[in-house]
């Protein structure tokens, strides 16, 4: 019987799409920024409504860590370097972070 796992690519009719690879990415509590403000980064840099924008500060700030959303690499890369120039123009600590899935 045919491996159902081998997929010979010269039989297939698209060409095989690399699946890029996906990176989370993440948001850290600290004691100094203020809730309005993390919820102002998530709305503006990662396109959050305000309602999942609070759901994530609020998983941050009560459990240290909350996870905004999955990305390409480049894509989390420049949304985390928004976040930060926001916050370091307002003088906030405010830190995300990438994690590879
Ligand atoms: N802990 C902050 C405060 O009490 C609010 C906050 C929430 C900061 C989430 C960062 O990722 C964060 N002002």
């Amino acid at each position: 019987m045919a491996d159902q796992t081998t997929t010979k690519p010269e039989t297939r009719t698209k060409p095989a799409l690399k699946h890029p690879r996906q990176y989370q990415v993440l948001l850290h509590n600290d004691d100094f920024t203020p809730r309005e403000f993390v919820v102002l980064v998530l709305e503006v840099v990662f396109r959050k409504d305000q309602s999942m924008a609070t759901q994530i500060m609020l998983q941050a700030h009560q459990h240290g860590v909350a996870v905004i959303g999955s990305y390409s690499l480049q894509e989390a890369e420049t949304k985390i370097d928004r976040a930060h120039e926001m916050a370091e123009e307002y003088g906030y600590p405010l830190l995300c972070s990438l994690r590879e899935l």
